[in-house]
């Protein structure tokens, strides 16, 4: 397993299968996991153990409202953490700052424990770059994300980006 991807809450996870859906994209062999950072703690700190004897080289952490999980897990590793600032969908509950409170929370780490922090439910974004931290090692994965990039830039000529009628 190359990333771990961390959930607080299971309600948010078709936000954060998108992060997966990339990592499958490129062939990168992953876990994920349901842990809340305030409500079981002691079992995310064991978990984060496993995952880093698993051999995993890069975390994934979404979570909504005070959104602890990122910050904590990289408290807890030198691995690099990609946090997910997630709004929280939870119907018949509160849906906190539409993900306001949780963007705050994840990006305002304290120095010396990075947060590479990615937009408010921007789970892809997550993907790709867990994804280009292990292209530094990886050359298959880079390979990869170097098509993935060129059939980009030949959608954008197509799409336009050759000059138009208007
Ligand atoms: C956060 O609180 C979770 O990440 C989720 O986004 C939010 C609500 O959790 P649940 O009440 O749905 O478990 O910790």
């Amino acid at each position: 397993m190359k990333v771990a991807i961390f959930l607080g809450s299971k309600s948010d996870m078709d936000t954060m299968k998108k992060a997966a859906d990339v990592l499958k994209d490129f062939g990168i062999d992953y876990k994920a996991y349901v842990i809340s950072a305030h409500r079981a703690g002691d079992l995310l700190v064991k978990t984060i153990k496993k995952v880093e004897e698993d051999g995993c080289e890069v975390i994934i952490a979404g979570a909504g409202l005070s959104a602890a999980l990122p910050g904590v897990i990289a408290s807890r590793t030198v691995l690099p953490v990609v946090g997910v600032p997630l709004e929280c969908i939870n119907p018949g509950k509160s849906n906190g700052l539409a993900g306001m409170d949780a963007l705050l929370s994840i990006v305002m780490m304290p120095p010396q424990i990075p947060v590479a922090t990615v937009g408010i439910g921007n789970a892809k974004n997550a993907g790709y770059l867990a994804a280009q931290i292990l292209a530094i090692k990886y050359p298959e994965i880079k390979a990869k994300l170097v098509e993935f990039r060129a059939k980009m830039t030949a959608d954008a000529e197509a799409n336009g980006g050759e000059g138009i009628e208007l």
